[in-house]
């Protein structure tokens, strides 16, 4: 009898036990997790956000850039989450994007079973379409539908995956994107970044993620508006006639190449503060013998 009275107990405490997790609250309506990029290693200019590589830098093989994709989701209801990014600049090449289902690193969805990292208890999938340059990876719960447990809160803390973008040595000068799919690009049907949650009464709700896409600044003929390999009171003068032009409603004098190379410190603008850069760097020239290239000097000052 005492033994029956005992197991009963037993047998009561392991259903308190497994009682379900305290009620979670469903997320508001316009909720939605964020998917960004991080580059590993690599120049950020801290006023823009925007990632720079010098273009003297980029060797004959091209520039590889390794860059993590990071998930935030807050409401720990996602049962999905399925961030998909291309490169449009067929000269920036996506490759080598990371597996994590075939290792026990930790990553964003890790689960921690009698110690051990299991990367597959949410099943992870990565793929690659050469040809359009587009990436995607994705986490999601079995035939039961139920919200992942993240590896660690907040959830961004570990990266989804990374992966490689090779930069191509053709590229000289500009502003170049790596951004998530939010509309079909390449084929009508094209599947785009998205997001699933369990809310509370069991339904799944498929949300548009928040997406922020990364600018990569091919750098190194700032100052030189004209072109001829020197930065000097030509180009200030280029700069400032370009500023007169706009501010009195006329046309750019510059071609896009110029344009880019004089709007010095970045600000999308070309104004006197550019020129007033550009006769700065010059004397500053005109005093060394070693002088450092023109971006490089403007960013360590
Ligand atoms: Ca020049
Ligand atoms: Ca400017």
């Amino acid at each position: 009898m005492k033994r029956t009275i005992a197991t009963m107990a037993a047998a009561i405490l392991a259903v308190l036990t497994a009682a379900p997790l305290t009620a979670s609250a469903d997320p508001a309506k316009d909720y939605a997790p964020t998917y960004y990029f991080k580059p590993i290693d690599a120049n950020v200019d801290p006023a823009t956000g925007d990632t720079v590589v010098y273009n003297y830098d980029i060797p004959d093989e091209g520039l590889d850039m390794q860059i993590s994709v990071y998930v935030l989701e807050t409401s720990k209801q996602a049962w999905w989450l399925g961030p998909k990014w291309k490169s449009s600049e067929q000269l920036i090449k996506l490759k080598d994007i990371y597996d994590y289902s075939t290792n026990t690193e930790p990553f964003a969805y890790s689960f921690v079973k009698n110690g051990v990292i299991d990367n597959n208890e949410y099943g992870f999938e990565i793929s690659h379409d050469e040809e359009l340059n587009t990436m995607a990876c994705s986490v999601k719960t079995g035939l039961v539908r139920k919200p992942f447990v993240p590896y660690c809160d907040p959830t961004d803390q570990y990266e989804l995956t990374h992966f490689t973008a090779n930069i191509s040595k053709e590229l000289t000068w500009g502003y170049y994107t790596i951004h998530f799919l939010t509309e079909p690009e390449d084929y009508p049907d094209q599947r785009v970044c998205d997001a699933g949650l369990i809310l509370d009464d069991g339904s799944s709700s498929i949300r548009t993620p928040i997406v922020k896409d990364m600018t990569i600044r091919i750098s190194g003929i700032e100052g030189d508006v004209n072109g001829d390999d020197f930065v000097d009171s030509t180009d200030a003068s280029d700069v400032l006639a370009e500023y007169a032009a706009l501010q009195t409603g006329g046309e750019s004098t510059l071609d896009d190449r110029g344009r880019f190379a004089a709007d010095t410190d970045h600000d999308r603008i070309i104004d006197s503060t550019d020129a007033s850069n550009i006769l700065v760097y010059y004397s500053y020239v005109m005093s060394t013998d070693e002088a450092v290239p023109f971006v490089e000097y403007f960013e360590n000052k």
